[in-house]
């Protein structure tokens, strides 16, 4: 129960409570960790007392706004951890976004504005958010952890630009890794089954997705954010202090089938 105990853990990417990385925030604060957690400003009424009822029972330390399409967002947040809790051992990035008209429809009539933003939002920020709080992790090492999707390394109908995105995630985490590991900081990929979220609902056809997963996997099952939620407290432990540059795949085995 105590894997974590001591350890200060920021996760980003809790929309709500069905969101991985609220998953991920539960399970980590179970195994005795510290959370900041992170909510997307987006200017409707009350979010923040929403987040803060939805995140309450997770007691966090603290409770941050971050757009990573806003450097000064994540410098801001960067600079309240490192003024309120000094440092940082664990960083979940679980956050992707892409506009809904392209994830449907013909991959060639992605838009380039579109393609821009699902890459900065999606890919991009895991560079940004491990440059900002690299500083806070140097000392004492870290583990760095991100989301992915198959839809990176195999053709998933309507996932079209955001398999881009996510290929080009999974390229950073391996890149990140080699050059923070003497650092040691480990950075890793799950790659995850689908799971039903708002960001999954944004896909066309997702049910579809969802049933293909459950019979074309060894499990004949779908997976659950709880069991992301696992293999992440595994990764941000010590018990993975060999593991790096490594994408994980949490699917129930399909990405072995066919
Ligand atoms: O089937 C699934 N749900 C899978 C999700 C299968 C495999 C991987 N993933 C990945 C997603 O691609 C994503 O990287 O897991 C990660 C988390 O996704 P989720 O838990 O499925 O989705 P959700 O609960 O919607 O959380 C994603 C959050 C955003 O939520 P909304 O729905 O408000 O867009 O990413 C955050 C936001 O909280 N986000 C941002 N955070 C900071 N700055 C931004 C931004 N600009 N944009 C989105």
């Amino acid at each position: 129960m105590d894997e974590l105990k001591n350890k200060i853990a920021l996760v980003t990417g809790i929309a709500n409570k069905r969101s991985i990385a609220f998953s991920i925030a539960e399970d980590f604060a179970r195994q005795g960790a510290k959370l900041v957690l992170t909510y997307l400003p987006t200017g409707r009424n009350n979010e923040l007392e929403k987040m803060q009822r939805a995140t309450s029972d997770l007691e966090p330390e603290l409770l941050l706004p971050l757009d990573v399409k806003d450097p000064e967002s994540c410098g801001r947040m960067i600079e309240q951890i490192r003024s309120t809790l000094g440092h940082l051992d664990i960083l979940v990035h679980s956050i992707a976004m892409a506009k809904r008209e392209e994830l449907a429809g013909r991959f060639s009539d992605t838009s380039l504005d579109g393609y821009l933003l699902a890459h900065e939002v999606s890919a991009y920020s895991l560079i940004s958010l491990v440059r900002e709080s690299r500083t806070l992790m140097s000392g004492q090492g870290g583990s760095v952890i991100t989301l992915s999707y198959i839809g990176s390394e195999r053709v998933v109908f309507n996932y079209n630009v955001m398999g881009a995105a996510k290929a080009s995630l999974e390229a950073n985490v391996r890149y990140l890794a080699m050059e923070l590991g003497p650092e040691n900081i480990r950075v890793n990929a799950i790659s995850a089954g689908p799971i039903r979220t708002l960001s999954a609902s944004g896909i066309k056809d997702f049910l579809d997705l969802l049933h293909n997963a459950k019979s074309h996997n060894a499990l004949k099952r779908n997976i659950t954010a709880e069991e992301v939620a696992h293999v992440a407290t595994f990764l941000a432990s010590g018990a993975s202090s060999a593991i790096t540059g490594q994408l994980i795949h949490v699917d129930g085995g399909y990405n072995i089938y066919g």
